[in-house]
């Protein structure tokens, strides 16, 4: 195609060749970057990124990846140091190696990520011994071919990739690594566990991670939904992300996670998304709202929400500006 502009007084032509270009292509592509750019942009008052992620002691989780993108770290990076935060603090005595036991007495760990710009994803299961399994996690994302690694597996393959553990070799071993090495003092065992984790960079990209001891008194081997992509956390680059905490049965059976995102797509704002999940999980399962079962989600914009099935569900937010616990009671049920 041709265009030609005569320029005023100056009599002379501009000839613009744009060869092999074909004018309906050029308006497709400039309104999918229009569409990008709105569906992307920051919501009113935020300038920055946002993470927010599940229950108070994600504050600390949320300072440390404000700080990391402050520094100039990727998002995946932001995820990983903020989750290795709440891991090393085992806050609550109920993410990482001071988290809950298992049945048998010693903790077996779940954690996973996900990167929105590049679609990665890698996470572990039942992996014993490692003091952070969200960089577990993050290996498997980013040095080998596969995304899920599960027990013996995923502690060989961690190990291999040098992660900090500790000794496993025999049950007592195990017992010890929970009783003496990472209980925390003074923790009230009742709270709940596990850290979902979201994040929205400044330029609208969205990762997210999950980490979590899983329910005190699990079967040995049993893996809840904080590692399965879909169930405790989904990153959709196009749309948003969601997180989950509570009792994992009743998240995974429903793909949770994945659910609240699939609302946003459908135009929902994250708060809302987040509650109807919830009311959708709860009018199909026999248990009705007794499912013990929390969502955070937040969108491309950096809108933000939560829900919760039958509690009230503190969570925390934070900007470059903020840093905040914010509660929900439990929905109201239809
Ligand atoms: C699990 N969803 O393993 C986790 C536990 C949890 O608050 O989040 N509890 O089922």
């Amino acid at each position: 195609m041709n265009v030609s502009i005569r320029l005023c007084g100056a009599n002379r032509r501009i000839t613009i060749l744009m060869m092999s270009l074909n004018l309906s292509r050029v308006v497709l592509f400039a309104s999918f970057l229009i569409l990008g750019a709105c569906a992307g942009a920051p919501a009113p008052g935020l300038d920055g990124p946002l993470v927010i992620s599940t229950w108070p002691f994600g504050r600390h989780a949320n300072d440390k990846s404000i700080e990391a993108l402050a520094a100039g770290k990727s998002l995946v990076d932001a995820v990983e140091l903020g989750i290795r935060e709440t891991e090393r603090r085992s806050s609550d005595g109920s993410v990482g190696l001071g988290g809950r036991p298992n049945a048998a007495g010693y903790p077996q760990l779940d954690a996973c990520i996900m990167d929105g710009p590049s679609r990665d994803a890698g996470a572990v299961g039942g992996v014993e011994g490692i003091v952070h399994p969200i960089s577990a996690a993050r290996h498997v994302m980013e040095k080998s071919k596969h995304v899920f690694l599960v027990g013996e597996g995923a502690r060989w393959f961690a190990l291999e990739h040098g992660v900090e553990s500790i000794s496993i070799e025999d049950l007592k071993a195990k017992k010890a690594a929970w009783v003496d090495g990472h209980r925390p003092k003074d923790v009230d065992r009742n709270g709940h566990d596990t850290i979902a984790l979201l994040i929205r960079d400044k330029n609208g990209h969205i990762a997210g991670g999950c980490s979590t001891s899983g329910a005190g008194g699990k079967l040995p081997g049993r893996v809840g939904d904080s590692p399965i992509l879909g169930s405790g956390l989904y990153v959709d680059e196009e749309v948003g992300a969601a997180g989950a905490t509570g009792i994992g049965e009743n998240v995974m059976r429903y793909c949770g996670s994945f659910l609240v995102v699939e609302f946003m797509r459908q135009g929902m704002h994250p708060q809302k998304a987040c509650e109807e999940t919830v009311h959708r999980i709860a009018r199909l399962d026999p248990r009705g709202y007794k499912l013990d079962i929390c969502f955070v989600a937040l969108d491309k914009m950096g809108r933000y929400g939560a829900a919760a099935s039958n509690q009230r569900f503190p969570f925390a937010v934070a900007t470059k500006d903020k840093s905040e616990v914010i509660s929900v009671q439990q929905v109201v049920p239809r």
